[in-house]
């Protein structure tokens, strides 16, 4: 089994307690089979490889919780029209938005989607990112909500990444169903599911709870087919008005509740009652020029864990960039240097049911870890547009 030691880093483990990365080589690192079996000072060489990263600082490899990078098509022409001042749930309401994107991913077969979202995949690892959520939810039929997850699933074999896929097909209602909201949670979110599931294709389930898109009354069946197949939940609440999707989501034991820009204090409090993270989207926030940003405060007070993640979506945020996430989160939401750093790492690994296997150097957990051309973790959030990245560890292995 390969050794491998880190030395000479400035590590910030994400584990208990972000800090400012101690001196240079007072954290040295071990994996062993591309885990990490011992983080610490005066580690044994003996049969390692040993990597002296001269100074550079190291986090956990970045872990991208919240992404529609699967889909077809682009909607640029609706960010020109959101330019002329159009809204974006009267687009919605058009017939655009959610459903253009449906159009164009039912046209594409599943190679189309691999190759279509490729791209954009390459981009979140070329900032060290380990790990990426998937949704479905632009094809909003059962055998077009699946493809989106086998093209999900294809990503994995093809590039050294781990996915994890999310069933969405509670995102919009598709013209076929207008007007019958039950029938489409039964005959496509549900019987999807269960097919999903079948497969394996399926890791948690996910819905949009707004206005333009599913009350929790009509969410509440599908919610419960995710308990009984044993799958965790989430869900979109709280972005562009009060729902009340997050509370309903606590009541599952959500996994995380995500955007929430509309969330109160009691939000809040029901979160960190049932262990749910708080993921915020701070792409969506900037693109929508929304101005009521989600109670960060209210997150903190009540011991909420937040976590950031890019949204990378063809409409609302089109993002695939998760410095630029951290640095938005900083800006936008106000958000410290650590908790960005614990957004994207520790937290966002929290939001997917994977804090056991990554997201924070310790021992027991994969090896997955960044190295970057910089000191300090305010220089890796504070610059925009700028990717310091040295080297990418996937698993142990240099990639
Ligand atoms: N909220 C969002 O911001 C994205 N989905 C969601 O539920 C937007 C998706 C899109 O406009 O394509
Ligand atoms: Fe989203």
């Amino acid at each position: 089994m390969t050794r491998t030691l880190w030395t000479n880093a400035r590590v910030v483990t994400a584990d208990g307690g972000i800090d400012r990365g101690p001196e240079p080589g007072a954290i040295e690192v071990l994996a062993e089979g591309g885990r990490i079996v011992a983080v610490g000072a005066d580690l044994p060489r003996e049969g390692a490889r040993v990597v002296d990263c001269e100074g550079r600082l190291m986090t956990p490899a970045p872990v991208d919780c919240h992404t529609h990078l699967v889909f077809g098509g682009d909607r640029a022409r609706e960010f020109e029209m959101r330019l002329d001042g159009a809204a974006y749930e009267e687009i919605a309401r058009a017939g655009g938005g959610i459903k253009a994107s449906m159009r164009a991913t039912r046209e594409m077969g599943i190679e189309a989607l691999v190759e279509a979202s490729l791209p954009r995949l390459d981009h979140l690892l070329a900032e060290g990112v380990s790990t990426v959520e998937i949704k479905s939810g632009y094809g909003l039929s059962v055998e077009a909500e699946l493809n989106m997850l086998r093209a999900a699933r294809r990503l994995e074999v093809l590039r050294p990444v781990r996915i994890r896929t999310t069933w969405l097909a509670a995102h919009a209602l598709p013209p076929e169903y207008a007007g019958r909201p039950g029938d489409y949670i039964r005959d496509v979110a549900i019987a999807g599911l269960e097919q999903a599931h079948a497969e394996g294709l399926v890791d948690a389930v996910d819905s949009f709870c707004e206005t333009i898109a599913f009350s929790t009354a009509e969410l509440e069946p599908l919610y419960r087919k995710a308990l009984a197949l044993g799958l965790p939940v989430k869900i979109h609440s709280e972005q562009l008005s009060h729902s009340g999707g997050t509370a309903f989501a606590a009541r599952f034991g959500a996994v995380s509740a995500d955007h929430l820009e509309h969330a109160t204090a009691a939000d809040a409090r029901a979160m960190a009652a049932s262990g749910t993270v708080a993921v915020l989207l701070p792409g969506a926030f900037y693109m929508l020029r929304e101005t009521v940003a989600p109670p960060v405060a209210a997150f903190r007070e009540a011991g909420v864990p937040m976590a950031l993640a890019t949204d990378c979506n063809p409409g609302t945020s089109p993002l695939t960039s998760i410095l630029m996430a951290m640095n938005m989160g900083a800006t936008l939401f106000r958000l410290t240097v650590p908790e960005c750093l614990a957004g994207v790492t520790c937290n966002a690994a929290r939001a997917l049911g994977l804090a056991g296997e990554t997201g924070r150097i310790a021992a027991g957990l994969s090896a997955d870890l960044a190295l970057w051309n910089v000191e300090t973790p305010a220089q890796l959030v504070a610059r925009i547009g700028f990717n310091p990245l040295h080297a990418r560890i996937f698993q142990g292995e240099t990639v």
